[in-house]
C-alpha cells in the first residue's frame, strides 16, 4: 500500500496546548519505519499550513477559536482531497477538530469515485456538538457533527462539496456524551456502541457487524482515532482523560480486524498531547495500533474477507 502523511498541529480546538506536538511524537515513536518494516511505501508531505484568520462572530460566546478552527478546516479540506488521490492518507493531529476538514476532504474524493464513505469513530465522546450547542466551546466536540451535515455550520465553517451520510457513521467506545449530542446523534441515526455494548457483547461482534456492512456495500472506510478511545491507565497523554476506555487487547483487536477486512481507506490520529505523556508510551502505543492496522500480526492467519 502507498501511504501520505500529513501533519496537522491544531491545539486550539482542544482548550489547552500540548496537541501541537503530536505529530512530531508519532514521528519520533517510529510511524515512519513501522509502515515500511511493513512493506507499505510512503510520502510525507510535511505540515499543513492554514490560511491567515479571518474576524468572525457568533452568538454562542463559549466558542474558542472559531477563526483558527475554520482556516484549518478549510486548508485540511484541500490537502485531505489532494493527499487521498493515489494513496491511504494518515493524518497526524493535532487535536480532533482536525477531522472536520479530513472527513471533508475525504467525502469530497468518495464522491469524486461514486463510492459510499463510511466512518469508524473511536472515541470516547462522539463529538457531534453544533457550534450552537457546544457549553465548553472547545471545537474538537463539532467535527462528526460538521462533516456529516448538521445545520448550524453554515457561514462560518466551509461548505461542504459532499457529506458524510450519518447513517454510515459507527461511534466505538464512547463514554462521555453531552444531551445535545445525545438528542442529535439519535435523530442523525448515527451507529453509537458505547462502552456498555462493549461489555456486553464484546468488541469484535460490534465492529464485525459494521465492517460487514461496509463491505457489502464496496464502502470506503475512514478510521478516525482519539487517543481517549483506550483507558487512560495504558494512554495518559490525552487533555480529556475518561475512565473505563478500551484495553490495551480491545484496541489492538480492532486494529487487526480492520486490517483484515481490507476496507480502510484513511486515518486520523488524534488528540496526543505529548506534554502529558510518560516517557513516549501513549506516543508509541499509537503507532503500535496503527502498525497492526497496516498488517503487523502475531501470527500468520488467513485474511477476511467481509
Ligand atoms: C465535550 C468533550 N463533549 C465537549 N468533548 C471532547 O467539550 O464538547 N473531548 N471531544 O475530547
Ligand atoms: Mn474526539
Ligand atoms: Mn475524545
Ligand atoms: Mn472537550
Amino acid at each position: 500500500m502507498h501511504c501520505t502523511i500529513l501533519g496537522a498541529p491544531i491545539q486550539a480546538g482542544s482548550g489547552r496546548m500540548g496537541c501541537d506536538m503530536g505529530p512530531s511524537a508519532l514521528r519520533t515513536a517510529g510511524l515512519a519505519s513501522a509502515l515500511t518494516e511493513l512493506g507499505h511505501t510512503l510520502t510525507d508531505l510535511g505540515t499543513v499550513t492554514p490560511a491567515a484568520f479571518r474576524t468572525v462572530t457568533h452568538g454562542n460566546a463559549a466558542l474558542k477559536a472559531l477563526p483558527e478552527i475554520t482556516a484549518w478546516t478549510e486548508a485540511l479540506t484541500e490537502a485531505a482531497y489532494s493527499a487521498s488521490a493515489d494513496a491511504m492518507p494518515i493524518f497526524l493531529g493535532g487535536d480532533h477538530s482536525i477531522s472536520a476538514g479530513t472527513l471533508a476532504g475525504i467525502a469530497r474524493r468518495a464522491a469524486d469515485l461514486g463510492r459510499p464513505l463510511f466512518v469508524l469513530w473511536l472515541d470516547a465522546h462522539p463529538d457531534f456538538h453544533t457550534l450552537d450547542t457546544t457549553a465548553s466551546g472547545n471545537l474538537h466536540g463539532v467535527p462528526l457533527a460538521y462533516a456529516s451535515g448538521q445545520a448550524g455550520f453554515e457561514g462560518y465553517f466551509p461548505s461542504l462539496k459532499a457529506q458524510v451520510d450519518p447513517k454510515r457513521i459507527c461511534a466505538l467506545g464512547i463514554r462521555s456524551v453531552d444531551q445535545a449530542e445525545r438528542l442529535a446523534l439519535g435523530k442523525a441515526g448515527v451507529t453509537v456502541h458505547d462502552m456498555r455494548m462493549i461489555d456486553e457483547h464484546g468488541i469484535a461482534p460490534l465492529l464485525r457487524a459494521f465492517l460487514e456492512r461496509v463491505g457489502a456495500e464496496n464502502g470506503m472506510l475512514h478510521v478516525s482515532l482519539d487517543v481517549d478511545f483506550l483507558d487512560p491507565s495504558i494512554a495518559p497523554a490525552v487533555g480529556t482523560t475518561v475512565p473505563g476506555g478500551a484495553t490495551f487487547r480491545e484496541a489492538h483487536l480492532v486494529m487487526e480486524m480492520l486490517h483484515d477486512s481490507g476496507l480502510v481507506t484513511s486515518l486520523d490520529l488524534v488528540e496526543l498531547n505529548p506534554f502529558l505523556d510518560e516517557r513516549g508510551r501513549t506516543a508509541t502505543l499509537m503507532v503500535d495500533l496503527t502498525a497492526s492496522l497496516m498488517g503487523r500480526r502475531i501470527m500468520d492467519r488467513p485474511t477476511r474477507s467481509y
